[in-house]
């Protein structure tokens, strides 16, 4: 979605739903032993004809925690923050959309980080997620994802490394490690999250650029579109990949069959990790993927195309692919999440999505399964990160042309 379609759908999607309440159309199956509570969301599903595989895939009761969540604002005027790390001892790196890379104090001082790369800011692109290398205290790199310029109007998702020059205002040894191929002419779905694993690999989440024809293409394991890759620090693929011996695939790909995964976060206690995915017009997914899983897109969705037809036969399952955890439908539009840690909030092991749809979204688990969803924070704006802090609150950024970095705190 671009920016702006993103707000024309959500005039279309009023429209749509004051409709349907006006014919009173029921949602979902019903399972004997439903949940009694109500849903966090009540309104109609788009894709009206949609079964879920198993009982709790999407509308989990509303879980109210009884929190007033209290923002304020560490610094405002921000061009579009994608992400946020913490530095430690110094405060924020925050990256724009548009470009820049900064560091920001506590107090909200603000210190723009030179040698960034050009990155191609059409739609959806330019500079987005950032991560510190576990060993930062040691070796001060830094990895981040860009929309990379790939020349004749391609562009695709690159992941640097650089090391933060030791006063922190410069980058230096900067380093393309990855490259997302093919290059596509698309301002659209880059995917890009960053994360760590035990071993020290990378798991990056690339988008399949949206396009009819590249779209499909994430069913294609020679492509690196609609994948999770799973890589070295140098880029390479990652030892034990499930595709290694496999010469019809490139090495990288850990799963396939996303959509956009912008967010993803390993669980701390299973150490698996956790992906996140924008659907069309519902269909937004959670899911764990396992080395060599095909997670769907196109072919299954819980979505439906945003002109309001069926993405492919309109199925929601097939043999052979694999069921998101849980689904939204209407979306969230979920950048990054995590599972909080701390104790600040009595949230503990719950994950936090942040949502660009104006909320952040509050997931209480039992092992693999929802159990129960809350909405917060639902007054500052399209939320794309969320970071938890050193003290257990919470840092967000706003997607906005004059966004915040902002800290939450029980009020
Ligand atoms: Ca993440
Ligand atoms: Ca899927």
């Amino acid at each position: 979605m671009t920016r702006s379609s993103d707000r024309r759908m959500g005039a279309a999607l009023k429209g749509l739903v004051s409709a349907t309440a006006l014919a009173l159309v029921s949602s979902g199956p019903v399972f004997a032993d439903a949940p009694q509570a109500a849903p966090v969301d009540a309104r109609p599903p788009n894709k009206k004809d949609a079964v879920p595989a198993f009982e709790g895939q999407n509308r989990a009761p509303l879980a109210a925690s009884g929190v007033e969540v209290r923002s304020k604002v560490i610094a405002s005027g921000l061009q579009e923050p994608w992400a946020i790390a913490r530095l430690p001892g110094a405060g924020y790196l925050v990256t724009e959309r548009t470009g820049k890379l900064l560091l920001i104090t506590a107090e909200g001082a603000r210190t723009e980080i030179s040698g960034v790369p050009d990155v191609d800011t059409r739609g959806q692109g330019g500079l987005m997620d950032i991560s510190l290398a576990p060993d930062f205290s040691m070796t001060r790199e830094i990895y981040f994802t860009f929309s990379e310029p790939r020349g004749q109007g391609t562009n695709g998702t690159s992941l640097a490394r650089a090391r933060l020059s030791a006063d922190a205002t410069r980058l230096e040894g900067l380093e393309v490690v990855f490259r997302q191929l093919p290059g596509w002419a698309s301002p659209l779905h880059y995917g890009s999250n960053i994360e760590w694993d035990a071993d020290g690999y990378i798991y990056l989440t690339l988008g399949e650029r949206s396009l009819p024809a590249s779209r499909v293409l994430a069913q294609d394991r020679s492509t690196h579109l609609g994948k999770v890759v799973r890589l070295t620090r140098s880029g390479a693929a990652a030892p034990g990949n499930p595709f290694l011996k496999d010469p019809t695939a490139k090495p990288e790909v850990w799963s396939m069959g996303h959509r956009n995964v912008q967010g993803a976060a390993i669980h701390p206690s299973t150490g698996k990790l956790w992906t996140i995915e924008h659907g069309p017009r519902g269909g937004d997914e959670l899911n764990i993927p396992k080395a060599g899983g095909n997670y769907g897109w196109p072919i299954i969705t819980y979505g439906i195309d945003y002109p309001g037809g069926p993405i492919g036969e309109g199925v929601t399952a097939r043999a052979g692919l694999e069921q998101p955890v849980y689904y939204w439908d209407p979306v969230i539009a979920p950048g990054d999440m995590t599972f909080y840690r701390g104790s600040l909030f009595p949230w503990r092991d719950d994950l936090l999505i942040a949502g660009l749809s104006g909320s952040l979204v509050r997931l209480e688990l039992s092992g693999e399964k929802v159990v129960g969803e809350e909405r917060l924070a639902r007054d500052i704006g399209r939320i794309r990160d969320v970071l938890e802090d050193q003290d257990g609150s919470l840092l967000i950024v706003t997607d906005e042309k004059e966004g915040v970095l902002a800290r939450l705190t029980p009020g």
